[in-house]
């Protein structure tokens, strides 16, 4: 199905349009119908030749009704623009075409009406004049009379080819439909409405209405049940236990966690200079319309213009959402808007707002943010609407420029190095006295610049291929005891001997990390090698044997035979038996 709204200034003849090209009544209300003029939405639809299935969203002209009008093009991704062949361009021609172009609508065809009434072809002209330099410029016209019937066929096959050109819809997206009608259905419950542009939705979905949770009990398009209905469509959603009052249009039925609702976001507007613009002014966006409070960001080069909305009302929105300002009193269209950032940093430093134009002027040469920033969260890039480079090094929510990753490398490894020239025991800086002394916002950062060499040991950056050599008095104290060993190789020196040579915790410690301990315990050292030391002398035993086998042959005390075999198991060069012998493994 397609989804094609009417635009154009009031008594054009769309209503009547639409009802000839789909024998429907696109005027619901009797008080439309009393006084010939379209107030609300207004739907109906048809096939096309060649089958392609079209609804329209029939919008009213009067100018008080512009902001129904908006509440049913704002998802819709096509328009047939409509212009009486006797009046030409008018106001409301004016608005409409400056929403459409707001919304980015590329896809339309112009149908001159009431060309019974008036030669269509200086209407024609003057339209494509007025259209230049906007998202409409060039659309295809056709001369049509609903009273007559002329030209019907001729707009019925450009429709046709205008569906035909549309881009494929998302059927995978994640759901947001703009309500445009709630209603309740005796016995059935409360019905929402709205234009599907891109995701499925199926009978019994879970979705996200205000906040709450809410499942889908009934679907239909174009008054067909359906089991499940992909974009793009008019739906029409049976909610379970949700009551009227409950949805509004302008609220939104969203995939569950998959949309955030904001109030404040950071947008490019197209269109008059907002420093001259009302203060109250109203964003449309979807089928929703939120007064909003507007703060200019100037950008040194002044073009384009960047502004940081606040809304009343907080809005599922997206980066690259299309939305307008309007002036409400003004009647007219202030701003096209697209989205840039749902989730912008606050704006507290001076030169904050001129700072934040130039980054949000780079909004689409993400490469260059990314570069210029170096560092820039995630959750930023992507409000800014950005995917992350391709390159870019992530870090938990964190991204970086892989130049600047090599940079801070470097200097990680200055560091170590300067570490290693203190003398100190400590095999390397901890992870946050690093993260400080690279002055990184966060330990996530750190640790993704961490690469071999390079690794975190006991919460401290070391490099395991220079490990820092031991200070003097340590290495000499280690000689003394290496002597004692040398003798007898399983006798660790008791505490008193260690207490004697100044060898505390750090310093065994570090002499384990340069190797030249093996620790066993806290306090319990032996040789390097006096493992595969001792594997050669257990071999020997007749297998299994007992703890006690193993201190006597090993010329030891329990102290130091329960953790030498607990390393063993460890290791895999010995195994404990459920009778707590062990045997050695080949
Ligand atoms: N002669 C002639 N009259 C037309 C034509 N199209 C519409 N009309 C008449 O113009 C009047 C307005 O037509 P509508 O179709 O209601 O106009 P609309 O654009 O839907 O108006 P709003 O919804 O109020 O904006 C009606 O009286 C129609 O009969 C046409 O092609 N020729
Ligand atoms: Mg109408």
């Amino acid at each position: 199905m397609h989804v094609v709204a009417t635009a154009g200034h009031v008594d054009h003849g769309k209503s009547t349009l639409v009802r000839a090209l789909t024998g429907m009544e696109p005027d619901r209300w009797a008080e439309e119908r009393r006084r010939g003029m379209t107030i609300d939405l207004g739907f109906a639809w048809t096939r096309l030749p060649g089958g392609a299935e079209i609804a329209f969203v029939d919008v009213p002209g009067h100018e008080r009704f512009v902001p129904n009008m908006l509440a049913g093009v704002g998802p819709v991704p096509a328009a047939l623009l409509v212009v009486a062949a006797d009046e030409g361009w008018m106001p409301q021609t004016a608005e409409h075409e400056a929403a459409l172009d707001a919304h980015g609508v590329t896809h339309a065809v112009l149908a001159v009406t009431r060309s019974d009434l008036a030669d269509p072809a200086p209407t024609i002209q003057q339209v494509t004049d007025r259209l230049r330099g906007t998202s409409l410029a060039g659309l295809p016209a056709v001369a049509v009379s609903g009273v007559t019937g002329a030209g019907l066929d001729a707009l019925r096959g450009r429709l046709a080819s205008l569906v035909a050109a549309l881009p494929a819809p998302d059927a995978t997206a994640p759901v947001r439909l703009w309500v445009d009608r709630a209603f309740t259905i005796r016995g059935s419950g409360t019905v929402v409405t709205g234009t599907l542009s891109a995701g499925t939705l199926r009978v019994g979905d879970e979705l996200s209405l205000n906040g709450r949770s809410v499942h889908v009990r009934g679907l239909q398009a174009l008054g067909v049940p359906h089991q499940e209905v992909s974009a793009v469509a008019r739906v029409a959603v049976n909610l379970r236990n949700v009551d009227k009052g409950d949805v509004h249009r302008g609220d939104a039925l969203l995939t569950p966690g998959r949309w955030t609702s904001t109030a404040l976001a950071d947008v490019r507007v197209g269109g008059d200079d907002l420093d001259d613009a009302p203060n109250a002014l109203v964003l449309h966006v979807g089928s929703a319309a939120v007064p909003v409070r507007v703060r200019p960001l100037h950008h040194p080069d002044k073009e384009p213009q960047f502004a940081r909305l606040t809304l009343a009302t907080p809005l599922p929105l997206d980066a690259r959402d299309r939305a307008l300002l309007r002036d409400p009193g003004g009647h007219r269209v202030v701003g096209r808007v697209t989205v840039l950032d749902t989730d912008p940093p606050p704006l507290t430093r001076r030169g904050a707002a001129a700072a934040r134009a130039t980054d949000l002027a780079a909004v689409g040469t993400e490469d260059n943010l990314l570069r210029t920033r170096r560092l820039i969260r995630a959750t930023e890039l992507r409000g800014l609407g950005a995917a992350p480079p391709p390159d870019a090094i992530r870090a938990g929510d964190w991204l970086l420029d892989p130049q600047h990753a090599a940079e801070l490398r470097e200097r990680l490894r200055k560091l170590l190095a300067n570490h290693r020239a203190t003398g100190t025991l400590e095999a390397g800086p901890t992870i946050e006295e690093a993260r400080t002394a690279l002055d990184l916002p966060d330990r996530s950062v750190l640790l993704a610049l961490i690469a071999a060499p390079l690794t975190v040991r006991d919460g401290r950056v070391v490099d395991r291929d220079a490990a820092p050599p031991l200070p003097a008095p340590v290495a000499a104290a280690i000689e003394l005891l290496a002597a004692d060993l040398a003798r007898n190789p399983f006798r660790a020196p008791e505490a008193g001997r260690l207490a004697a040579l100044g060898l505390g915790p750090r310093e065994l410690a570090a002499a384990e990390r340069t190797g030249a301990l093996l620790r066993l315990a806290e306090n319990v050292v032996l040789l390097p090698g006096a493992d595969d030391q001792a594997v050669g002398i257990l071999a020997r035993l007749e297998q299994p044997f007992t703890t006690s086998q193993a201190r006597q042959a090993l010329d030891t005390s329990r102290r130091v035979v329960l953790p030498l075999l607990a390393l063993l198991d460890r290791r895999h060069r010995t195994r404990r038996l459920p009778d707590d012998r062990r045997e050695v493994l080949s």
